[in-house]
């Protein structure tokens, strides 16, 4: 365990201040893909959001809220350690505590996905009663790969020891073992891409709610700068139409995961990336 955390600080996300205290969402880079099955890249995934972010505008005319209006932090990158899964998950899981006992909202920025397992350790803890929203295009419920227990593939499968999985809803899986889609059907927790805004809205109720979006959820098509990427995903509008209808809901955390820029020239996955991370800024904090 590193004794303390080192935060690298870089050209912050667009309107973001860097001063943590006085914000409500506290954004934080997690450059770290060691475990990833495929293609490695998502360490650069945070860098690339924030690089691009300045394309876009601070007003979202279908919230119609500005990011302009909200306090929010970006703290920079935490420095992990290539290649150590538990000193990354250590430091990740000790900022993300400092960050939920300030009462701010902590949103990881990827990064891999099996970073999204500290950040909901962290928020669960001092939200015992946490719903997780769980977009991907992988179930991500194996007990290992090839060996590694603490892999990107089985991220949410941890998640399940402490969160039950009445209280997961995993939305818009295509890929995954038979065993995983057995597995999900008998706990009636998987929803396909055909489910309405509301009906997510409806599922998370009042409850605490942290949303991990695995950016591979979104097509190939859309999304093509990712480790591991599958098609028959979904289109921008209906993931964000998604995040848009949780505008009321009660968020407590969240994360953007997977997007590996270098495989996508055009900078298109970055923009993307940074128009998710926008959204969910402005429905995290609608209430
Ligand atoms: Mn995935």
């Amino acid at each position: 365990v590193p004794d303390e955390i080192t935060l690298l600080k870089g050209t912050p996300f667009i309107g973001a201040r860097t001063e943590v205290e006085g914000a409500r969402v506290v954004l934080f880079g997690c450059p770290f893909d060691s475990t990833t099955s495929f293609r490695p890249g998502a360490r650069f995934g945070p860098a690339a959001i924030r690089q691009v972010s300045d394309v876009l505008e601070t007003y979202c005319p279908i919230l119609q809220r500005d990011l302009e209006d909200i306090a929010y932090a970006d703290a920079g990158d935490l420095l992990l350690p290539p290649g150590d899964s538990r000193i990354a998950l250590d430091a990740v899981h000790q900022f993300t505590a400092q960050i939920v006992s300030a009462g701010q909202i902590p949103a990881g920025l990827g990064g891999e996905h099996l970073l999204s397992l500290p950040l909901i350790q962290a928020v669960h803890k001092a939200n015992p009663d946490l719903c997780v929203l769980h977009f991907d295009a992988h179930m991500d419920m194996r007990t290992e790969y090839l060996g590694v227990r603490l892999s990107h593939a089985s991220v949410m499968r941890h998640v399940s020891k402490f969160v039950d999985s009445s209280r997961i809803l995993h939305v818009a899986q295509r890929s995954g073992t038979r065993a995983e889609f057995d597995a999900a059907a008998n706990a009636g927790n998987l929803r396909e891409a055909t489910v309405s805004p509301v009906e997510l809205r409806d599922w998370v109720g009042k409850r605490p709610v942290y949303v991990t979006v695995d950016l591979d959820v979104l097509d190939p098509s859309v999304f093509p700068g990712t480790g591991t990427p599958e098609p028959g995903g979904v289109y921008f509008n209906i993931l964000q139409n998604w995040l848009v209808g949780l505008a009321d809901c009660h968020w407590v955390g969240w994360d953007v995961m997977e997007l590996a820029p270098t495989y996508d020239a055009s900078q298109v996955s970055s923009i993307v990336a940074a128009k998710i991370v926008r959204t969910m800024l402005l429905s995290s904090t609608n209430g």
